[in-house]
C-alpha cells in the first residue's frame, strides 16, 4: 500500500510499473483451494489426470525405478523426525502440499490443490466422494496375495500404481489400503475422532503448540490409521503408520484439510495468529528438551524444493503460498 501511495506520487517517475512489482512480491490474487466434494467433474478429472501422471514421471532426484511420486514419499519418510511431533508439522506440510501442487501444475493441471474435508464424512467415512472409481481415488485394498500381508487397491485411477516405498527401505508393492473396520468399539475408518464433536476440543486450543499437538496427535492420526492400518503394529497401507505414507495419492487431500483446520484456527484471530508460532524442537539427544522453535527455524526439502524459512509458510497469502479456502 504505500509503495502505492509513493507510486501516485511520483506518477511517472517509477521505472516499473506498481503492478508488476505487486504480481512478483505480493499475492493479489490467492487461489481457491477446493472440497473435493463439492469439485465438479471436470475439474476432479482434471486433477486425477495431473495425480496419475506424477506417478509416471521418472525421479527428479534420480532414485532407481522410482517416479516423482516416489520422490514425495522418500522425501517425506527421510525428513520423518524433523518434521513431526513439533511445531514445524504444520508450516512443513503446507510448504510440501504447494510443492506437491507444483508438480501437479509440471503434469498440465492449472487448478489448485484439494481437501477432504472428513469432518463432513465422519458418520460415514466409507461412503465419501474421494473414494469414487472414476471421480476419486479408488477405494478399500483387497488381499490378493497371500505372501503380502498389505491390500491392494484394485478400482480407481490408480489401480496399477507401484509405489517403491516402505517405511524408509525400497520395497516395491501394489498402493495398498486398509480401512478400519466398525468392529471391537473402533467406529468404521475410525470417524468418531474427527467428528464435529471431537474437533471442537482441538479448536478451541488458544496455543498454537497445542492446537498442533492436538491436530497432529488427534485426527489427522486417525485419518492415516483409518485409511491405512486396520492394525496399528503392522499398518497394511500405505497412509498407515508408515514414513513413506505420501505414496498414497490420497495423502495430499488429507493434508490440505488439516491445512485448512489450521487456517480456520488462525483465522479465529488473524493478526495475533497468522505468525503464531512456539513450542520446541524435537528432544536432544540426552532427552532433555529442543530449544524453542523460531519463525526463522528452516524447512528442509531433501532435494524436492528449495529449503524454506517457517516465517513464509505461516500466512496462505503470502508471495510463496497465495491460496485461500
Ligand atoms: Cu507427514
Amino acid at each position: 500500500m504505500k509503495f502505492l501511495q509513493l507510486a501516485s506520487l511520483f506518477g511517472a517517475a517509477l521505472a516499473v510499473p506498481a503492478a508488476d512489482l505487486d504480481a512478483r512480491q505480493t499475492c493479489t490474487t490467492p487461489k481457491l483451494r477446493k472440497d473435493w466434494a463439492k469439485a465438479t467433474t471436470a475439474e476432479k478429472t482434471a486433477y486425477l489426470n495431473a495425480a496419475v501422471c506424477v506417478t509416471k514421471k521418472p525421479s527428479r532426484l534420480g532414485l532407481v525405478n522410482a517416479t516423482v511420486q516416489d520422490d514425495f514419499a522418500y522425501t517425506h519418510a527421510i525428513l520423518y523426525n524433523q518434521i513431526h511431533n513439533f511445531a514445524a508439522f504444520l508450516p512443513w506440510h503446507r510448504y510440501y502440499v504447494m510443492v506437491y501442487e507444483k508438480a501437479l501444475r509440471d503434469c498440465g493441471y492449472t487448478g489448485t490443490a484439494m481437501y477432504w474435508n472428513w469432518v463432513n464424512d465422519w458418520a460415514a467415512p466409507s461412503k465419501a466422494a474421494v473414494w469414487h472409481n472414476v471421480t476419486g481415488f479408488g477405494g478399500n485394498g483387497v488381499e490378493t496375495n497371500p505372501n503380502d500381508i498389505r491390500k491392494r487397491v484394485i478400482d480407481g485411477p490408480f489401480k496399477n500404481w507401484r509405489p517403491q516405498f516402505w517405511h524408509s527401505s525400497v520395497q516395491p508393492h501394489a498402493l495398498s489400503r486398509d480401512w478400519s473396520t466398525a468392529q471391537n468399539g473402533d467406529p468404521e475408518l475410525r470417524g468418531a475422532f474427527y467428528s464435529p464433536t471431537a474437533m471442537v476440543p482441538v479448536n478451541a486450543k488458544t496455543v498454537f503448540d497445542e492446537f498442533r499437538a492436538a491436530l497432529e496427535d488427534g485426527p489427522h492420526a486417525a485419518v492415516h490409521g483409518g485409511v491405512g492400518a486396520a492394525d496399528d503394529n503392522r499398518g497394511l497401507g500405505d497412509m498407515g503408520f508408515n514414513n513413506a505414507s505420501p505414496s498414497d495419492p490420497l495423502f495430499f487431500l488429507h493434508h490440505t484439510q488439516v491445512d485448512r483446520l489450521w487456517w480456520l484456527w488462525q483465522q479465529q484471530n488473524p493478526s495475533a495468529r497468522t505468525m503464531e508460532y512456539n513450542g520446541n524442537s524435537p528432544s536432544l539427544p540426552d532427552g532433555s528438551n529442543g530449544p524453542p522453535v523460531s519463525l526463522n527455524d528452516k524447512l528442509p526439502m531433501g532435494g524436492l524444493a528449495a529449503e524454506g524459512v517457517v516465517r513464509d509458510y505461516m500466512d496462505v497469502k503470502s508471495a510463496k503460498l497465495c491460496y485461500k479456502y
